[in-house]
């Protein structure tokens, strides 16, 4: 079967005026189906929407009304999660089973109807049942923002020519969705990951809308490690992702860290999970007896993928129990973002919609001016590395100031504790030459900013994302004492179960927001907050968890403020409680995902305003798969009026096969 060509329903957007409102109705309609398709060059089964990979663009303006029809021709369940919309007024369309909706069935259906009102800006669409978006069920979803909001990149304008260049840029952004990929379906390599306990972080690409390459490593940094072998300096031009310039006493700060590089950490890591591991019925195994000596020779050795070897196995399992692994380069197009010097800029909304990796991403040549995260606006910050926690957003502002030629957007893995993988993978920003003339090499060879590991290099400014502030004014949060505060502490309590609050969490077989006929209203990983009211949730990692790597976190249903976030323990009981000089209350970043670092902190604020069941979850597919999740309802006493009686899915959704049998 070749790549898969056939145009299925496609997009229809049918824009029906409202009378007295400049809000439209649109339509689309999703038909998702097997099929098989070769991203980077490597033929497998995928799971697409409309034929697309990935799927299509929904494109609307603030304010209107979306109508989604979803037919689900897969022969596994699934359901579609709006990332980072509201769903204010419309809780059950959030589309997380057993939290929101049931499941579609195989040949059932469901249409997702929402408003976008009072949102705008740059999100994806994903699959969130089991990790089916690893297997393609993704694609890019644009509100563009009212005219009459203001732009932040408005200051960049020389001139009035130039304010309308920069208009026309945000207008005509190129949409890029960045994504680890697999050569293997998530199923496979969930139930190996399920029966091994090896944890699948190495992958085989990465893709900018859908497509890439396999590019195996060259021998000598296989050996050298992710070090690299290359003597250099690292930025120290800003702090770490998400991590603010405030430090604990007595803590490294990120600075530091990034010097003694994160293989150093690593090593921590493996060290405290054999010491936690002695007295359980779990085993590490190592490639080697030396490779747990940090001095020996050859323990950064690389597997042919780019990868450190896992670490952690289920008794009885080994690196012998895994398939063989091996890397083969293919020489699939890139993508290629077309732009025009003579207009002066050029903006890429860019998404981080990966399995499981942390992306630095960079342009060659070019400076990146960040003006919105996870959609909404922010005050600039001019960039060469952005740092993208899975399920993050970034618009940014590109000047064509360079000569007409081919540049590489970058985009590499970044690793969160014993994660580890050295990966590369690259787009072409192609500007005033013909298409025709691509040869998929950047001819011109003008600075880049980072080394194949992700690491920015001395010269690049580092994305600094905890001073993100919003654009616009009235987006602080309540600076007094949250009315409650909920403390979490992450724990990988068992080789394949991760909990963000002592147990893991479980679907329950009717949706949560339809109140307490559901077994999950009284859960233990369900929790019942006061409505309208300010909430912050303070996170750490327990000292007893069998791995201390970040997470990227994201919570359904808000946009949250991110108070702070730090290496070390945050040994408070409340905000109010701790230091001012660690927590910023003025001007806060405000967004839908954040990264809790690896052995660090994070807290969050928001208001209780938005009445549902909201799940609250690691975006690494394999921690939510395995339970990294709880569920925050709040103004229970409203659901019923906004989602109605719980009917259950008709069994006739089930698939013909069924039927016929
Ligand atoms: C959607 O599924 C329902 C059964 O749940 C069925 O009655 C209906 O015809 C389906 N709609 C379409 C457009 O296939
Ligand atoms: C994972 O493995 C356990 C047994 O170790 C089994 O009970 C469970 O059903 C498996 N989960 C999945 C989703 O396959
Ligand atoms: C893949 O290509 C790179 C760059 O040409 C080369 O260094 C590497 O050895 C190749 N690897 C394999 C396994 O062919
Ligand atoms: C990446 O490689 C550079 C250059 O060798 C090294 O200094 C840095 O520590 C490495 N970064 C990571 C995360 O290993
Ligand atoms: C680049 O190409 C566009 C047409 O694609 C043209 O209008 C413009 O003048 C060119 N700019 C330069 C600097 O060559
Ligand atoms: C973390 O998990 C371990 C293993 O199950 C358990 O002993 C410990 O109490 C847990 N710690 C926290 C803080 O939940
Ligand atoms: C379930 O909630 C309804 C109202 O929402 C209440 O009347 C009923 O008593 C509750 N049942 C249980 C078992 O708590
Ligand atoms: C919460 O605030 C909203 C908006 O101010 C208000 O309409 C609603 O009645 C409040 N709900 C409760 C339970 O106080
Ligand atoms: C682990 O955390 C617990 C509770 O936060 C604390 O009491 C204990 O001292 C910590 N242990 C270590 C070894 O840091
Ligand atoms: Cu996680």
């Amino acid at each position: 079967m070749r790549v898969y060509a056939e145009k299925l329903v496609t997009c229809v957007a049918v824009a029906l005026q409202v009378v007295g409102s400049r809000a439209a109705l649109r339509r689309f309609s999703f038909k998702l189906h097997s099929a098989s398709n070769s991203p980077d060059g490597f033929e497998r089964e995928v799971y697409l929407i409309n034929g697309q990979q990935p799927g299509p663009l929904i494109d609307v303006d603030e304010g209107d009304d979306l109508d989604i029809f979803v037919q689900n021709d897969l022969d596994v369940e699934t359901t579609i999660h709006w990332h980072g919309l509201l769903q204010r007024g419309t809780p059950d369309m959030d589309g997380v089973p057993g939290v929101t909706q049931d499941p579609i069935a195989p040949g059932g259906n469901f249409t997702y109807r929402f408003s976008t009102a009072s949102e705008y800006g740059f999100f994806w669409y994903h699959s969130h049942f089991r990790a089916y978006y690893n297997d393609a069920i993704r694609g890019p979803l644009l509100i563009r923002p009212a005219a009459s909001r203001q732009r932040p990149f408005v200051d960049l304008a020389g001139n009035s020519d130039d304010v309308v260049a920069l208009l026309a840029a945000e207008r005509d952004a190129a949409n890029i969705l960045l994504n680890d990929w697999t050569h293997e379906l998530s199923d496979t390599i969930f139930a190996r990951y399920n029966r091994t306990g090896a944890f699948p972080s190495c992958v085989d690409s990465i893709l900018a809308n859908g497509q890439g390459r396999v590019q195996c490593l060259p021998e000598a940094i296989l050996e050298s490690g992710p070090g690299l072998g290359i003597e250099s300096e690292i930025s120290t031009s800003a702090t770490g992702p998400s991590i603010s310039t405030a430090t604990m006493p007595n803590m490294p700060s990120m600075d530091m860290l990034d010097q003694r590089g994160m293989h150093d950490m690593s090593m921590e890591a493996h060290a405290s999970s054999e010491t936690t591991l002695a007295s359980t019925s779990m085993s590490i195994s190592h490639p080697t007896a030396s490779s747990m000596m940090p001095d020996m020779p050859g323990m950064d050795t690389l597997s042919p993928r780019g990868c450190m070897l896992p670490m952690m196995f289920k008794p009885g399992f080994d690196i012998s129990s895994l398939p063989q692994e091996t890397c083969t380069n293919t020489t699939s197009p890139l993508l290629t973002i077309a732009a025009d010097q003579s207009r002066g800029w050029l903006a890429l909304n860019l998404v981080n919609s990966g399995a499981v990796s942390a992306l630095r991403v960079s342009l060659d040549g070019h400076s990146m001016f960040v003006y919105a995260a996870d959609g909404l606006y922010t005050n600039m910050q001019e960039v060469n590395v952005l740092h993208m926690e899975l399920g993050q957003r970034y618009s940014v502002m590109v000047k064509l100031n360079r000569a007409p030629g081919k540049y590489y957007l970058r985009f590499a893995t970044f690793p969160s504790g014993d994660m580890q993988q050295v990966l590369e993978g690259q787009a072409i920003v192609l500007y005033n030459t013909s298409k025709a003339s691509t040869t998929n090499t950047a001819e011109d060879l003008v600075s880049d900013w980072m080394y194949i590991n992700g690491s920015a290099k001395s010269d690049a400014a580092l994305l600094d994302a905890s001073a993100l502030s919003p654009f616009e004014d009235n987006l602080s949060p309540p600076s007094g004492p949250a009315d409650k505060t909920l403390s979490f502490l992450v724990n990988q309590t068992d080789i394949v179960s991760w909990v963000i609050d002592r147990a893991p969490f479980e679907e329950p077989s009717i949706p949560i927001v339809y109140g307490n006929i559901s077994s999950g209203w009284d859960s233990t990983t369900t929790m019942h907050l006061p409505i309208n009211s300010t909430i912050d949730i303070i996170m750490g990692i327990s000292n007893q968890s069998l791995d201390k790597m970040g997470h990227p976190i994201h919570l359904h249903g808000h946009k949250f403020w991110v108070l702070g976030s730090g290496v070390g323990t945050f040994p408070y009981a409340t905000i109010a409680d701790a230091p001012s000089d660690l927590i910023n209350l003025e001007n806060p970043p405000y967004r839908d995902t954040t990264g809790l670092p690896s052995q660090g902190w994070v807290a969050i604020r928001y208001l209780t305003d938005n009445p549902g069941a909201w799940i609250f979850h690691c975006h690494l597919q394999w921690h939510i798969v395995v339970g990294m999740a709880v569920v925050l309802v709040e103004g229970g006493d409203e659901l019923p009026a906004l989602v109605g009686q719980y009917n259950p899915p008709p069994t006739t959704a089930m698939s013909d096969t069924c039927l016929l049998s």
